[in-house]
């Protein structure tokens, strides 16, 4: 069903996906964007069979305390979901070693995290340190494209940054921009099967929402190259939160179907 992707692609948490992906007949990664533990877990709990993969803000959090942020994590591991901790590291590869730990201990639970690539290549090692330090494994994504309007990561910088993640052990793949369906093809050209590209800005009502964001169609993103969808406000901003869910799984395996 994968096809090339899954011979091609090296890191075993892409393959754990792939194979969570045809289990639960769904591509999409929810994007958890709530502010208490009690909303997170209700949403978990009604959705979890309908998504691949959980992506958190755990800074966004108002009552977050190590023990209630377990309760998310439990939820997660019952719903048979990857823990993606979206916290767009950009320091130093020192600084973003530390920042795997502190309050939030993102290196103690979080299977894949969010980098940039703007201060050097070597974030990705400070990253695989923090997660060395407490004997885990993770993955990485480096964002390579942004689905928000006006943003500097230009075609220079999107090859830089394949460059830094190409043959990496801890790479798994790339954020690219899922609200144009050309940047995703440009993308999946340069990155080509080994590594997965998972894409925000994507909404089954297509255009611009708010504050900068921009959205295309899940459809085509998939069918451009995609191979998670990110969806945050189009599944937990709806009044049926699990028809919703449903709709935005089926709509993107339909698609990893047809491609
Ligand atoms: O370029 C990006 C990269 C990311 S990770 N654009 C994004 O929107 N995101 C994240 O995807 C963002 O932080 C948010 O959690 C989610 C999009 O949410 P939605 O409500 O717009 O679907």
């Amino acid at each position: 069903m994968w096809s090339g992707r899954w011979s091609n692609c090296a890191n075993p948490l892409a393959h754990r996906l792939m194979e969570v992906s045809v289990r639960k007949q769904s591509l999409v990664c929810l994007a958890a964007d709530l502010n208490s533990v009690d909303e997170l877990v209700g949403l978990i709990d009604e959705v979890g069979p309908h998504i691949a993969a959980l992506k958190t803000h755990v800074d966004m959090v108002d009552d977050f305390s190590p023990d209630s942020w377990s309760r998310v994590v439990n939820a997660a591991k019952e719903n048979d979901l990857l823990l993606f901790e979206d916290r767009k590291f950009a320091d130093i590869g020192k600084i973003s070693q530390g920042q795997m730990a502190g309050i939030y201990d993102i290196r103690n639970w979080a299977d894949i995290v969010t980098a940039h690539r703007i201060s050097g290549p070597d974030i990705v090692d400070g990253i695989a340190a923090g997660w060395a330090d407490v004997e885990r494994i993770g993955g990485v994504l480096l964002l390579a494209q942004m689905s928000s309007r006006g943003n500097l990561l230009d075609l220079q910088y999107t090859v830089e940054t394949i460059e830094t993640g190409r043959g990496s052990p801890h790479v798994i793949g790339y954020i690219g921009n899922g609200s144009n369906a050309n940047e995703i093809v440009e993308l999946r050209r340069m990155v080509g099967e080994g590594q997965m590209i998972w894409t925000p800005g994507v909404n089954i009502t297509t255009g611009d929402g708010d504050m900068g964001q921009r959205y295309g169609h899940p459809r085509d993103a998939v069918l451009a190259g995609s191979d998670i969808i990110i969806v945050g406000s189009g599944i937990h901003g709806s009044t049926d939160r699990i028809a919703a869910a449903k709709e935005y799984a089926a709509v993107s395996f339909q698609a990893l179907l047809e491609r």
